[in-house]
């Protein structure tokens, strides 16, 4: 696990243009490489892209689980690579009708031939992993296609909650990398910017 609390320099910023939202996998337009931020509700999907990127227009954020409805993409200054900022799953309140058309949206993502080169996947981390991740993961291992699971919101773990954390993910798989960073306080960013670009 990558743990640090560095905080993230606007220097750093991702210089990206917002391509717009879209409300299905097939309404996408093509790409030629791409990564995506997923995770359940509220665990700071888009709080991340805003900490990441440098964008006239900027990713929504909102402590009302659900904020994010629509596959949100940014293109990455004319490199060819895209980031996704996806609708979270999971979230108890949403209708019935959003939920399954979200985790249908997701599932036919993942199972979809687009290019994608890396999933981050979100996760606060004072959660454990659930169905939902497991089977992400699953899906992700058949295509062979990396996971960075990203444990959110360090900024509320005390050290001894940092130190369970850094035993408990001692081991990495099935994730190719697990950092445990802090999206609204901008720590820890570094491995995650520098992985992004190096795909770019
Ligand atoms: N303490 C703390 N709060 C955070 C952090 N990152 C995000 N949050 C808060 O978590 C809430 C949800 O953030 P979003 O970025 O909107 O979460 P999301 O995953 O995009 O949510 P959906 O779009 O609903 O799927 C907001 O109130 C954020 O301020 C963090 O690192 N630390
Ligand atoms: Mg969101």
């Amino acid at each position: 696990m990558i743990s640090g609390k560095d905080v993230f320099p606007d220097g750093e910023r991702l210089v990206a243009e917002y391509l717009g939202k879209f409300n299905d996998v097939k309404a996408l337009p093509e790409t030629s490489a791409e990564i995506a931020c997923i995770g359940r509700s509220n665990s700071g999907k888009s709080s991340l892209l805003k900490s990441l990127l440098n964008s006239a227009t900027m990713p929504q954020i909102s402590s009302r689980p659900g904020s994010t409805r629509l596959i949100h993409l940014y293109g990455l200054g004319g490199r060819g690579l895209t980031l996704a900022d996806f609708p979270g799953y999971g979230y108890a309140k949403s209708s019935q009708v959003f939920r399954a058309r979200f985790t249908g949206m997701l599932a036919a993502y993942l199972k979809s031939p687009r290019p994608i080169k890396a999933l981050l996947l979100m996760m606060d981390s004072r959660r454990e992993p659930e169905d939902e991740e497991k089977e992400i993961a699953r899906i992700a291992g058949e295509r062979h296609v990396p996971i960075i699971l990203c444990l959110n919101k360090s900024d509320q773990l005390n050290q001894s909650e940092t130190a369970k954390l850094a035993a408990k993910y001692k081991v990495t798989k099935p994730f190719f990398e697990i950092v445990l960073l802090s999206a609204q306080k901008r720590r820890n960013l570094g491995y995650l910017r520098n992985f992004i670009n190096s795909l770019g």
